[in-house]
C-alpha cells in the first residue's frame, strides 16, 4: 500500500501524487460511492496496485469549487474588468474563514488603474491589511508577480475570485508551461461562465496550487448564523469588549464594533456588508 494526495479528478479517475512526485492513475473503492463520501481533489489517501482505499479524515473541505484540505486561499480581485467589488471581497472572506483557511488578497490587473485610482484602492485596502496580506500585481505586465514566490512552499492553496479576475492568467505568468486556458473578458462576463471548469492541483514552487472555476456560486447554505461574527476577525477580535456575550453588532447597545464603526476605525463598507451578509444568511431557508 502506498499513500499520497489527489490532485485530479477526472470522469472517476484519480491521479495520485506520490512522496516521491510519481503520479498514479487510479480509480476508488465502490465503496465510496455507497456511503457517499467519494474522495476528491486534496484528499490524503493510500492506495494499491488499483485501487484507493483508504481516505484520510479532511481538515477542511469545499464543496464548490470541490477540494479538500486547503492550507490557504489566494483571494484574486480584478482592479478593474470586473470592477474591484469590496462586497465580493467580503463575501469570499467569511467564506473561507468559514472553512478555517487563510486568506491572502490579491489585487491583479492593476495596469488597467491609473496612478490615482489604484492609489485610492490601496488607501481603502489599508483596512484590510492589519489582519491580511493584501498584494498588487498585473499577470499580463508581470509587475510585481515574483511577490507571490515564497508563498507556496509545502503548503496547499487555491486560487478563488470572480470569473474573470485572472486567476488562470496568473498561474500562467508564474510557471508559463501550465499554459492554462483563459477567457476573453468580454465575453466571460457577458455569459458568466466560466472558462476554468475542473479542479487540479498543479505542483508550483514547491507546493500544490489548484486553480478554480472560481467560487461561482457565492451562496452561504453551508454557515451557521453564530459563525458569521466570528468569521469577521476584525469584528471578533473587538466583541469582548461588546456589552453582550453573543453580540451581533446590529443592535444591541454598548457594542464596541459600532463605536469603532463611529470613530471612523472600521470601514464603513465592511460594516454595512456585513449587516447585509449576516441578514442574509439569517433570513435564508434551510436547505433540506
Ligand atoms: N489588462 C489586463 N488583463 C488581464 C490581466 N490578467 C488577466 N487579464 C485578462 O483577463 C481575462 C480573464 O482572465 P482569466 O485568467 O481567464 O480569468 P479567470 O479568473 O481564470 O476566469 P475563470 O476561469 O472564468 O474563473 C483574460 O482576457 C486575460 O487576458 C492583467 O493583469 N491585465
Ligand atoms: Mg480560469
Ligand atoms: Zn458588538
Amino acid at each position: 500500500m502506498k499513500d499520497g494526495r489527489i490532485i485530479k479528478l477526472i470522469g472517476g479517475l484519480y491521479t495520485v501524487l506520490d512522496k516521491a512526485g510519481h503520479t498514479h492513475e487510479r480509480k476508488a473503492r465502490g465503496k465510496f460511492r455507497h456511503i457517499n463520501e467519494s474522495p476528491k481533489v486534496g484528499d490524503l489517501v493510500t492506495f494499491d496496485d488499483d485501487l484507493i482505499q483508504t481516505v484520510e479524515e479532511r481538515r477542511n473541505n469545499l464543496h464548490r469549487p470541490p477540494i479538500a484540505n486547503v492550507d490557504q486561499a489566494l483571494l484574486i480581485n480584478s482592479a478593474k474588468q470586473p470592477d474591484f467589488s469590496f462586497m465580493l471581497l467580503d463575501r469570499f472572506l467569511m467564506l473561507i474563514e468559514n472553512e478555517d483557511i487563510k486568506p491572502i488578497i490579491v489585487v491583479t490587473k492593476i495596469d488597467l488603474m491609473s496612478d490615482d485610482e489604484l492609489n485610492e484602492l490601496k488607501e481603502q485596502l489599508k483596512y484590510y491589511e492589519q489582519f491580511y496580506q493584501v498584494l498588487y500585481l498585473s499577470p499580463k505586465t508581470g509587475e510585481h508577480v515574483e511577490e507571490l514566490n515564497h508563498l507556496f512552499e509545502d503548503k496547499v492553496s487555491v486560487f478563488a475570485g470572480q470569473t474573470g479576475a485572472g486567476k488562470s492568467s496568473l498561474l500562467n505568468a508564474l510557471h508559463p508551461d501550465f499554459d492554462l486556458e483563459t477567457g476573453e473578458i468580454s465575453k466571460a462576463l457577458g455569459r458568466g461562465r466560466h472558462t476554468t471548469r475542473h479542479v487540479e492541483l498543479h505542483q508550483l514552487l514547491g507546493g500544490l496550487v489548484a486553480d478554480t472555476p472560481g467560487f461561482s456560486r457565492l451562496d452561504f447554505y453551508d454557515i451557521d448564523i453564530d459563525n458569521v461574527p466570528i468569521n469577521f476577525v476584525d469584528f471578533f477580535e473587538l466583541s469582548h469588549q461588546c456589552k453582550f456575550r453573543a453580540c451581533t453588532h446590529i443592535n444591541e447597545p454598548k457594542c464596541k464594533v459600532k463605536e469603532e464603526l463611529a470613530n471612523g476605525n472600521i470601514l464603513q463598507s465592511r460594516y454595512d456588508n456585513y449587516v447585509m451578509i449576516h441578514d442574509e444568511i439569517k433570513t435564508q431557508k434551510p436547505k433540506y
